[in-house]
């Protein structure tokens, strides 16, 4: 739940967007309603019907005195009321009050009038608990929106390779690059945001631009967090389909059989291909000695020496008979979750 930094509680408790907005401006909005009815009044005394006319006037009146009721409890308060976000450190300025949210689906649930546009913004995993907040990119339009990012990771690099312990520890990585960018991170959304999905983006080839040109798929994993998930080291499976994942990148390439996927998806002879997210795949119509793969996380093992397979974590890398031709395509992966 969300809760307002500074303010009284009965702001908190008449629950969000709405309660925000009627707080900040609550004298000036019972001045316009107190003049609007009546003028009500007087037009429907000179229409005529004294009956409609008091007809209408009770909801108004109804309505401005709830109206009242608010701003005479917190009306007096001014303090966690903001205009801009620096007055907001730990929280979000949404509607003219500092709020705390946890993650991003509580900012997107919070934002009833779609205002808020996709961008960095301070999450807090525990409110006025002792675990600090944190910055992260939320995507708050695609596909729903309310997604926070978790992890970044460069197809060309082993940080975030399959014997990583970021994907088991409970380190961050570089969280001064929250935002959607190329700099690879593991921020502390990846070990304190719940989720009942997993969104994927992959780009490939690794661009130039500031932000990654991507493309999405998601996952229907649900767990208290995506480390609580990752870090047991056992197989998370999903059933999306070879084809799906290949959506992933294009000119994609995978053996026909096996297809063994969701996360920390390992050939049953572990010295063959794994990935932390995506699928594996083999031309035997087994997943013992599988040699190709896609997806976040992963190594090539003895696919290497065998099939010719790049040992690169993140993309797609594929040899021994695969359904496109032999592949090494290393990708820039996020990986964000609501
Ligand atoms: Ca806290
Ligand atoms: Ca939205
Ligand atoms: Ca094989």
């Amino acid at each position: 739940m969300a809760l307002v930094l500074g303010c009284t509680p009965t702001t908190t408790g008449a629950g969000g967007a709405t309660a925000a907005g009627l707080g900040s401006s609550s004298s000036g909005a019972i001045g316009l309603d107190t003049t609007t009815t009546a003028s009500a009044d007087d037009t429907g005394v000179g229409t005529q019907a004294g009956s409609s006319g008091s007809e209408g006037s009770d909801p108004e009146t109804g309505s401005t005195d709830d109206n009242a009721g608010d701003s005479s409890d917190s009306g007096s308060t001014t303090e966690g009321l903001c205009t801009e976000q620096d007055e907001c450190p730990g929280a979000v300025c949404f509607e003219g009050a500092c709020v705390s949210v946890a993650s991003c689906r509580e900012l997107e649930e919070l934002d009833a009038g779609d205002v808020l546009g996709s961008g960095v913004y301070e999450l807090d995993p525990d409110g006025e608990g002792e675990l600090p907040p944190y910055e992260a990119y939320c995507e708050l339009e695609l596909m729903g929106g309310g997604w926070t990012l978790v992890l970044k990771a460069d197809g060309q690099s082993d940080v975030l390779g399959w014997s990583s312990e970021l994907w088991t520890n409970e380190s961050t990585y570089q969280p001064q690059y929250p935002d959607l960018d190329h700099h690879e991170a593991k921020l502390a959304s990846y070990l304190h945001v719940p989720l009942s999905e997993i969104l994927v983006g992959m780009e490939q080839p690794i661009g130039t631009d500031p932000t990654p040109s991507l493309q999405w798929l998601s996952l229907p994993i649900a767990g208290s967090s995506l480390h609580a998930l990752i870090s047991p080291g056992t197989h998370v499976p999903t059933s999306l389909g070879r084809d799906a994942w290949k959506g992933l990148i294009a000119g994609s390439s995978l053996q026909y059989s096996c297809n063994r996927e969701g996360l920390n998806v390992i050939s049953d002879d572990p010295a063959y291909v794994a990935q932390r997210i995506g699928i594996i795949a083999n031309e035997a119509a087994d997943c013992y000695w599988a040699d190709s793969r896609l997806g976040v996380g992963g190594k090539s093992g003895n696919a290497t020496m065998y099939c010719g397979v790049d040992p690169n974590p993140t993309g797609n890398f594929a040899g021994c008979s695969p359904d496109n031709g032999d592949v090494n395509l290393p990708a820039f992966a996020v990986v964000l979750v609501r």
